[in-house]
């Protein structure tokens, strides 16, 4: 007996109910349906082969999507652990109690692998260390198995050495293990490092050892790739990702077409053209990108009136997206919010209640143009020099990607008219430059109303925090449960110690790395 349906009121999506109730509750991150069992993504790669840089722009590609993704840096574990870094000794395989930290340090890195996948709603985690060695990885997959995680490994390869000195210089000397040490002793120590984990390096072999793992391999900074056994769907997305990405240095820049007549008269929507101050932002913004002097820009808009009004008077060739479209208001596009509050209040408090999920009678949501604009990024991973004229509603979402924000901040974000964002990538994240044109403009910006800022609804989730790039009020140590003897006797003095005499580390460690306790662990 097929059951009732019943359109859930925000995001206007037909749900099957009993007895009047939904039956089957939506995801609470509202992405999409993953009738797939969690899955775990490996890193693999000597340190400096852009694993973290890898993890954090996954993370935030993965999260911006909608399914919750969260990095495990075991670096960050084991500096908790070992509070002072001496030298590179302490990577060496054969300093024994260093080699058991670092076990412990994965370990407990995999341990809220396991209660963020399975206790809080967790969807994909990336465990971003070296794992190097199979016998790591047999491990983590047994792990996986246990647990019934999926298991997909990427490995960063790369011999370059110019390319590795830059990536210490531009984040390793500056890392918390060296914060008392020079930048030459920091790339001399961080170059021995590497040394102690290449002895034992196995990378992953798509022949023999390893050809039944799914895994993808990015060679030389994405010039080759090889790809073994996708088995679904999040995996195929992760591999046309980072066959899309790249690291030349560029800026994105993101602008509103200027001020439109509807914005004079503060109407939703619509096609109008430029009012005057509109057509002089255009004329500012010509010689702002002219003064810029940039190599090879391109320029795209989206197809609508005004902001195609707008590239004109840049004098440059430009490329029309309609998936830059302004988000379409559906019933409301036209009206004033006054108008949409007097004429559909419902609608009006609805959207109030959860601006992200949303969705206009017969229009779209922010959870929609997410969707819809996904090409559109992935298109500007692929490019260098780009400007973007585009609509309030649809810079939240391209502004949201670059700067990891959640799904409840992306629709409060400010992008003012007649301002252009300057978008550069730096280290792990993005530079941002806000560069008002001084060309007036009305503000269409409306503000969270005071009732909702209490805290999201409860339909609301953050898309993304991860312990790497947002702030965590909440963060707990993460080495906290481990036996701490291990914290307590690695002395800043022990490791020194430690780093001349492989012998002199007092730790009482043999219990911890028993088959018996691992077994325990991945149980
Ligand atoms: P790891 O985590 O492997 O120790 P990091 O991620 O900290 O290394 O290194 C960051 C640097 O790596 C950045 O300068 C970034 O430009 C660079 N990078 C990004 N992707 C790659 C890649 N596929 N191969 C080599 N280097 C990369
Ligand atoms: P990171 O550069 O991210 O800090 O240098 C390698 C390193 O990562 C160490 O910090 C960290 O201890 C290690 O990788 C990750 O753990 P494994 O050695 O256990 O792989
Ligand atoms: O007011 C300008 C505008 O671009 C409208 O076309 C669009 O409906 C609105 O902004 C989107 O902003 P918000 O989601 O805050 O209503």
């Amino acid at each position: 007996m097929p059951r009732e349906l019943t359109q859930n009121r925000i995001q206007k999506i037909w749900i099957p109910s009993k007895d009047g109730k939904p039956s089957m509750p939506r995801t609470s991150h509202g992405g999409p349906h993953l009738a797939n069992p969690p899955t775990v993504i490996v890193m693999v790669g000597l340190p400096a082969r852009g694993k973290t840089y890898i993890s954090r722009k996954l993370t935030r590609y993965l999260n911006w999507i909608g399914i919750p993704t969260k990095v495990f840096n075991v670096g960050e574990y084991r500096r908790e652990a070992v509070k002072h870094y001496s030298t590179y000794d302490f990577f060496k395989s054969d300093n024994e109690d260093a080699v058991k930290i670092r076990q412990q340090c994965a370990l407990a890195a995999l341990r809220d692998v396991k209660t963020y996948l399975t206790e809080e709603e967790g969807q994909v985690a990336v465990f971003d260390a070296t794992n190097t060695t199979r016998e790591r990885r047999d491990m983590i997959l047994e792990f996986g198995a246990v647990n019934g995680f999926k298991i997909f490994f990427i490995e960063s390869v790369c011999d370059d050495p110019n390319v590795i000195a830059c990536n210490i210089l531009e984040v390793k000397v500056s890392s918390p293990d060296y914060q008392d040490c020079n930048k030459t002793d920091a790339m001399e120590d961080f170059k021995k490092r590497i040394e102690c984990y290449r002895m034992n390096y196995q990378p992953l072999d798509p022949d023999q050892y390893d050809k039944n793992l799914s895994f993808i391999k990015v060679i030389d900074v994405g010039r080759r790739f090889l790809v073994n056994r996708i088995q679904d769907h999040i995996q195929s997305r992760i591999v046309y990702y980072l066959m899309n990405i790249h690291v030349q240095p560029r800026s994105i820049y993101l602008c509103r077409h200027g001020e439109s007549q509807h914005n004079l008269q503060g109407r939703l929507g619509g096609d109008s053209g430029l009012s005057t101050r509109g057509r002089k932002f255009a004329g500012a913004l010509a010689k702002f990108v002219e003064e810029q002097n940039l190599k090879d820009l391109k320029v795209w808009t989206s197809q609508m009136r005004r902001s195609i009004q707008t590239a004109e008077a840049l004098n440059v060739p430009y490329e029309q997206w309609k998936a830059l479209n302004e988000i379409d208001g559906g019933v409301c596009e036209e009206m004033t919010y006054e108008e949409m509050r007097e004429r559909f209040p419902d609608e009006f408090a609805l959207r109030d209640q959860d601006k992200y999920y949303y969705r206009y009678p017969s229009g779209e949501s922010y959870q929609d143009l997410v969707q819809r604009v996904e090409p559109v990024i992935m298109g500007l991973e692929r490019q260098e020099n780009v400007l973007v004229v585009c609509h309030q509603a649809v810079m939240r979402c391209l502004l949201a990607y670059f700067l990891d924000k959640s799904a409840d901040e992306m629709p409060y974000l400010k992008c003012p008219l007649h301002t252009v964002l300057k978008l550069t990538p730096v280290a792990y994240g993005c530079k941002v430059e806000s560069i008002t044109l001084n060309v007036e403009a009305v503000n269409t910006h409306r503000d969270r109303p005071e009732e909702v800022k209490r805290g999201p609804s409860t339909l609301i989730r953050r898309n993304s925090v991860t312990p790497l790039t947002s702030p965590e009020p909440s963060k707990k140590p993460r080495i906290e449960g481990l036996d701490d003897t291990i914290i307590r006797e690695v002395t800043p003095t022990q490791l020194t110690l430690c780093s001349t005499s492989h012998t002199t580390l007092a730790l009482s460690t043999q219990h911890w790395l028993s088959e018996a306790c691992l077994r325990t662990f991945l149980h």
